[in-house]
Formats: C-alpha cells, sequence, structure tokens
C-alpha cells in the first residue's frame, strides 16, 4: 500500500439507527473497490464488518470496525458503528475521528427513534453529514415520507440530491439533480448507464436542480456573485457551495440508495 499523508487519510463514519444498512453498506463500499471479490449478508454472517462471534450471533453490530480502501489519491478508513444505543460508546469514538459521517436511513421508517439518537451525538460534534436514504428497494419503502421525516426533524438544510423512479423491489433508477442524469443500474448491481432524464420528469427535476442550485449558492458570496450574473451554476461551482455548505452544517445533503442491490450512485 503506498504511503498517506495526513491530507490524503479520509475517514468516513457509517452511522444511523439500528438496521438501517450500514455494515451491508460497508460491504458494498468494500466490494466495489475492489478490495473484496465477493459480497457477504447479515443473514449469511458473513460480512468483513461485523466479523466477530458475538455479532454474528447477535445479527448486529457491537463494535465500531474500521475498514480500508484507497479511492484516487486518498486512502479512505471506513468506520461500520453500530446502531443500537447499548454500544454508543462505539459511535462516539468513531465520531471523534471521523472527517464526515454517512448517515443511513431506512426508507421503510424515514428518521425514526434511532436515527434521532446517533443524530443527537453527531450534532455534538459538528462533523459534515450525508444522509443516505436506503433500502429503496425494500416493498414498503417510502422516499417522499423518508425525505418529509428529515425536513421535519433537520429543517430546511436538508438538501434532496436524487430521488428514486421505482421505488420497491423493482427499484433500479435515480434521478441525480446535480448531473441532471437518470442512473439506471443492472439487475445485479455494478456500475449504472447515464441516461436523459424521461420528459415526464423533466419540470419536476428541473425545479429541483434550481432548489439545488439556490442552497449551492446561498453558502459562498463568490457563487452567489457568479449565480447572479449566469443565472445558474456548473457542477463544479455547485460542488463547491454545496461542500462549503457541508462543512459549516447549513448543507445536509440526501442520496438514494439500496445497499442490498449496491444501487448507490455519488454518495
Ligand atoms: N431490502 C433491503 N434490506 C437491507 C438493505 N440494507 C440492509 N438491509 C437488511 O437490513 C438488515 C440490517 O442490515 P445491517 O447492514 O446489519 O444494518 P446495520 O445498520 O449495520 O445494523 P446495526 O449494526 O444493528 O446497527 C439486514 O437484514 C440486511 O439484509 C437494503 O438496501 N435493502
Ligand atoms: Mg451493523
Amino acid at each position: 500500500m503506498k504511503i498517506y499523508d495526513n491530507k490524503h487519510i479520509k475517514n468516513i463514519a457509517l452511522l444511523g439507527a439500528p438496521k438501517s444498512g450500514k455494515t451491508l453498506l460497508a460491504e458494498d463500499m468494500l466490494f466495489e473497490a475492489g478490495i473484496t471479490h465477493r459480497r457477504g449478508t447479515i443473514e449469511g454472517k458473513n460480512t468483513v464488518s461485523d466479523y466477530h462471534e458475538i455479532e454474528q450471533e447477535r445479527g448486529n453490530s457491537v463494535f465500531a470496525t474500521p475498514l480500508h480502501t484507497e479511492w484516487k489519491d486518498y486512502k479512505i478508513n471506513i468506520i461500520d458503528t453500530p446502531g443500537l444505543d447499548d454500544f454508543a460508546g462505539e459511535m462516539i469514538a468513531s465520531l471523534r475521528v471521523a472527517d464526515t459521517c454517512i448517515m443511513a436511513i431506512n426508507a421503510q421508517h424515514g428518521f425514526e427513534v434511532g436515527s434521532e439518537l446517533v443524530w443527537n451525538y453527531a450534532e455534538q460534534f459538528n462533523k459534515p453529514v450525508i444522509l443516505a436514504i436506503n433500502q429503496m428497494d425494500h416493498p414498503r419503502a417510502d422516499f417522499e415520507s423518508s425525505l418529509q421525516s428529515l425536513q421535519a426533524h433537520l429543517g430546511t438544510k436538508v438538501t434532496q440530491m436524487q430521488y428514486p423512479l421505482n421505488q420497491g423491489t423493482d427499484f433500479n433508477e435515480i434521478v441525480d439533480l446535480l448531473k441532471m442524469v437518470l442512473y439506471r443500474f443492472p439487475t445485479d448491481g455494478g456500475k449504472p448507464e447515464k441516461l436523459p432524464i424521461p420528459a415526464s420528469e423533466k419540470e419536476k427535476a428541473d425545479r429541483l436542480h434550481n432548489e439545488l442550485v439556490d442552497k449551492a449558492a446561498e453558502n459562498d458570496e463568490k457563487l452567489m456573485e457568479k449565480y447572479f450574473e449566469k443565472g445558474t451554476l456548473d457542477e463544479d461551482e455547485l460542488r463547491q457551495g454545496l461542500k462549503e455548505g457541508m462543512i459549516h452544517h447549513d448543507v445536509f445533503p440526501v442520496f438514494v440508495m439500496s445497499a442490498k442491490k449496491i444501487w448507490a450512485q455519488g454518495v
């Protein structure tokens, strides 16, 4: 493995209510990065992260497990934390060292009691938080009510980056509001096709894209000036504004995914 300086090492903590899908997401991340060559399952008791006997017996994480991968010029440490409050100490220790947090939200339940407990800890550390609405493939997945529950609890800083086109068991399409494309995933997961947004979705996607541009511009005076000059912002400018917003806890971006089918793009 290459030697990395501190600037090129990033710690990402996976947080969320019990059973929201953090361990399975970690499993996907390792697989997608080519670190592993098969994806384990919780039921199969063979995930990389829940390797301890007690975790396999219980079927949930008990310890915060650091996992490692490389991306571009960075070493990424992924820390999979337990969602149960009994093991909150493990999560708090991970929050201390995290550069960014990804908080998994179960699309069946939205922002649930377990999410709130985790959020209260995360807020104390003031780290950037990405919200990932997971389990979009579940028959009871409900994106709109999950998003609304996030907005009700966390307010207008909740920033929609994507929405699913076909939630539920057939889920394989995501409209991405930053890139303004439709991602269609193959049945077994993996790399998606990038397609134009269908005409029937154009109006909705344009409206939500404009809201995203407003949000990005709000966080940076120079960007705001550019926005007034040009009437819009390009992808890099959007990323810059959103990044500023995330650092200052003014933006909590929301992505959609299925850890079970590795349909996560852009998270
Ligand atoms: N349908 C569906 N099931 C999922 C998905 N992600 C996770 N699950 C299931 O949800 C259950 C919990 O998944 P985990 O990955 O262990 O969840 P966790 O957040 O790590 O749970 P704790 O360690 O207890 O906090 C398992 O049965 C998974 O198979 C998903 O995207 N879709
Ligand atoms: Mg877990």
